[in-house]
């Protein structure tokens, strides 16, 4: 009922009240607000309906602490985490510079590249945002100047300088914050190494057996052309040799060998204090144990006299040389954890097959020379996938886009291919190797058959590109170097340096080191792909590798690819943005072989 108040100075309205509340109940004993009495409300409180309300509503207390316990637990576990940046390796994050010592730097004016000459040019290797080098051999050699025909792994050749001449590079390396890579060769040696020359006499307890001997021999060719036995005189025995007659192959099957090149690692990882090896011509390591000639391959216009003229089923890639290389990774594990690489031809499952079957079996790098020819966005994607789909933990991917067992990037390729496959290979997960003078887009020598990929480094404009080739100049240098040179590309805004250079910097963002890989959009032409990690910018990079120009939407290919993004690196002035210009990734057009990296502030992916 309701209560009129009036002014408490008339009695007869607070007998109003009274009597208004006492028609509710609530007044007793002349006092309205007056509370129950202990026992009253003991009483009340005992009565069944009161307990079981008191119980049912510690229940519904209790129930809902534990529905908010549980809430927070599962989400503390099922929304999204940050990631941790995994921990990478040196060789995981550098961009590695295969360098060809003769032909780099000559730091004496003999004509000869040299070690010093490479020390001389840590600045310019680091500038280019290379962290790490890796050198051809710089063994003392027999007097052919191959440097596989190595005579001792543990001296340098005087064309290369001296012991301390590499004690001082590797020092200064390792002051610089880089690491050094050195060529390491088991299959064979130089026939004037003491140990051959010990091992041509039979009779000889200590290395008869350190190479591969035998009264008869098979239809094996050596890579250079016909048989790959020679018969030596001395021992009235043919001895093998899978590469030139001077190179005869090392036993590698003789306990006695295989502990020789454990301790010469030992002696370069530990002693020397070098990062890693490169086991150059794995693949070539051991041969058939029952001597089983090998199958005709039916090459057209291969003679028999030829390597190709037979398959190497016998010669090459046997499933021994996999377990020669876990050995290997022992020793370079045991040696504060020393980085290995090799090379090995065949298919990309072949090649991968080298790191080994589990984590620590097998080498760091399995080297993945791209040899292919110009391919559009499908084939592009194809190739890539069969790389990133397989690396794991133990299954490193790289990007060899050039070394001396290959024609010159930019003789494989179109000149105007070069930049968007070095966008590429530069931001893709995986270690990227460039060849010493494809930053400046050097070509194949073209006046020698022989070599061709190991043209003297085009460092200026001026005679022989900045050699003196008084006495004589190793291999010579090729004739475009008053256009292609380094003193006419650093520096320059638009050289394939610079180029290159910015490339070495954008990968050292956390996206690109420690983020996810997806692919975006693909098609004949297109390839793209997202990198991206939780909390830092995301990047798009997207390349036209076909012949046609496309338009498409990229953010309907990845959920987290912004309608707006910023230019962040392009392949020329001809794509059409400069570097911070707004891009609209809903209808963003590429023309053939122009790529883009666009990147937007990173948005968490929702529940
Ligand atoms: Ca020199
Ligand atoms: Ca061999």
């Amino acid at each position: 009922m309701p209560v009129t108040y009036k002014s408490f100075s008339n009695p007869d309205d607070i007998n109003l009240k009274m009597a208004s509340e006492h028609q509710t109940g609530q007044t007793q004993n002349g006092n309205p607000f007056r509370g129950m009495g202990k026992e009253e409300l003991l009483r009340h409180s005992s009565k069944p309906l009161w307990v079981r309300l008191r119980m049912i509503c510690v229940a519904i207390i209790l129930i809902a602490w534990l529905a908010l316990i549980i809430t927070v637990v599962a989400l503390i576990f099922a929304y999204p985490k940050c990631k941790d940046k995994d921990s990478r390796s040196w060789w995981q994050n550098d961009v590695m510079y295969r360098i060809h010592v003769r032909s780099f730097y000559d730091s004496n004016d003999d004509g000869i590249g040299d070690l010093k000459g490479v020390h001389q040019k840590l600045d310019y290797i680091k500038d280019m945002g290379a962290g790490a080098i890796s050198l051809s051999p710089i063994y003392s050699m027999d007097a052919t100047k191959d440097d596989l025909s190595v005579k001792d792994h543990k001296l340098i050749d005087p064309d290369f300088g001296t012991l301390q001449d590499l004690k001082d590079l590797i020092k200064a390396v390792h002051d610089k914050g880089m690491r050094i890579v050195l060529d390491f060769i088991p299959n064979h040696t130089s026939d004037k190494h003491p140990w051959f020359l010990g091992s041509m006499d039979a009779g000889n307890i200590q290395y008869k057996n350190y190479y591969v001997w035998s009264s008869q021999i098979t239809n094996w060719n050596s890579v250079y052309g016909n048989s790959s036995w020679e018969m030596d005189s001395t021992r009235n025995e043919y001895y093998l040799h899978q590469f030139k007659t001077d190179q005869p192959d090392l036993n590698i099957r003789s306990a006695m060998v295989v502990n020789e090149l454990k301790d010469i690692m030992e002696y370069l990882m530990v002693t020397e204090n070098v990062d890693g090896l490169f086991m150059r011509n794995s693949g070539y390591l051991f041969e058939d144990y029952d001597m089983r000639n090998e199958t005709v391959s039916n090459t057209a216009g291969v003679t028999e006299d030829k390597y190709d003229y037979y398959n190497h089923e016998y010669t090459y890639g046997l499933e021994s040389n996999r377990l020669l290389m876990s050995m290997f990774r022992e020793v370079a594990d045991n040696t504060s954890s020393k980085f290995l690489m090799a090379d090995r031809r065949g298919t990309t499952t072949e090649k991968i097959q080298y790191y080994g079957s589990f984590p620590g079996s097998g080498v760091h790098i399995s080297l993945n020379p791209i040899g292919m020819a110009p391919c559009s966005g499908n084939c592009i994607k194809d190739y890539v996938m069969d790389w990133v789909d397989n690396f794991s933990n133990n299954k490193w991917p790289n990007w060899m886009t050039g070394g001396e067992d290959m024609s010159r990037f930019a003789s494989r390729f179109p000149a105007n291919f070069s930049r968007p496959f070095y966008m590429l290979s530069m931001l893709l997960p995986g270690t990227p190797i460039i060849y010493y003078g494809d930053e400046i887009g050097m070509t194949d020598l073209k006046a020698t058959t022989e070599h061709v990929t190991t043209g003297l480094m085009q460092w200026e404009n001026s005679t022989n590109a900045g050699w003196n080739c008084t006495n004589d100049c190793y291999n010579g240098v090729n004739s475009d170097f008053s256009t292609i040179n380094v003193a006419a590309q650093m520096n320059k805004a638009g050289s394939l340096y610079e180029f290159i250079k910015g490339l070495s910097s954008l990968r050292t963002e956390d996206a690109f080191r420690y983020g996810e890989y997806h692919t975006a959009v693909t098609s004949n032409n297109i390839f793209s792909f997202v990198r991206e990690f939780d909390g830092v910018t995301g990047y798009l990079v997207a390349i036209n590798f076909g012949d046609n120009a496309e338009t498409h939407d990229y953010t309907s290919s990845h959920g987290t690819i912004q309608s707006t993004a910023t230019a962040v690196k392009t392949t020329g002035s001809d794509v059409g943005f400069s570097v911070d210009d707004d891009v609209e990734t809903e209808s963003l057009r590429l023309s053939p072989l122009q790529g883009i990296v666009v990147s937007w502030d990173f948005k968490a992916k929702e529940l």
